[in-house]
């Protein structure tokens, strides 16, 4: 089955107000979360190995895909339904030939010449950002809705847009081809997840 990217949640635990990761990630969920990406920084091997495992129990129990970020090996150790890869990442041609055909491979690009290699690559979507300014991730670039228009107008692939993110500015988005928004921020810094999630869905009618 094609995964659903329409709200597309990448954790933080750092954002986290009072509760675990697993605890957010459910409420999501509830919230109308339709896919994961657990990217988890400043953690040890072994801490990302378990914390992957207990989400992964979550989002099992709801059908909803988890993707780990970067880190191929503990995809596959946790038996996740894909990778997310980075420009700077294991290239994206080596993690498909390692994870094989049966997993999802998302893939960053900023420009269209990015995104084609990845779809080329093996990537079965690609993630296009910052589109709008944030502070979750500094050593990103903004790329343009010009530009994310072009990339989707250039793969076949679905593509799904990232930074910046929220309530507010998602209704932007509309008419670029995208198939998703992907969101850290929005979701994981709110008080009340399951409401913040909700709140997000309600404006992707254009999705
Ligand atoms: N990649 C590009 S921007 C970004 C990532 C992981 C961070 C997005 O976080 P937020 O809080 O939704 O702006
Ligand atoms: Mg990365």
């Amino acid at each position: 089955m094609k995964p659903d990217y329409t709200l597309y949640l990448v954790t933080d635990r750092r954002m986290l107000r009072g509760i675990g990761i697993e605890e957010a990630v459910e409420q999501a969920i509830l919230g109308g979360a339709t896919i994961v990406q657990l990217r988890e920084k400043d953690v040890s091997s072994r801490e990302f190995f378990n914390i992957a495992g207990s989400v992964k129990k979550i989002t099992y129990k709801y059908g909803i895909p988890l993707i780990i970020n970067d880190r191929l090996d503990i995809a596959l150790a946790v038996d996740a339904a894909g990778l997310h890869v980075g420009q700077d990442d294991m290239p994206a041609r080596v993690a498909r030939r390692l994870l094989g055909q049966g997993k999802i491979l998302g893939v960053s690009a900023g420009t269209v010449e990015e995104a084609l290699q990845a779809e080329e690559d093996g990537a079965d979507y690609i993630g296009v950002g910052t589109i709008f300014p944030t502070g979750t991730k500094k050593d990103t670039a903004q790329v343009g809705i010009r530009e994310l228009r072009a990339i989707t107008g250039a793969v076949k692939i679905p593509v799904v847009a990232i930074g910046g993110i929220k309530e507010e500015n998602v209704e932007m988005l509309e008419g670029t081809g995208i198939k998703g928004v992907a969101v850290v921020s929005a979701i994981m810094a709110r008080e009340d997840i399951r409401k913040a999630t909700v709140a997000l869905k309600e404006k992707l009618g254009f999705i």
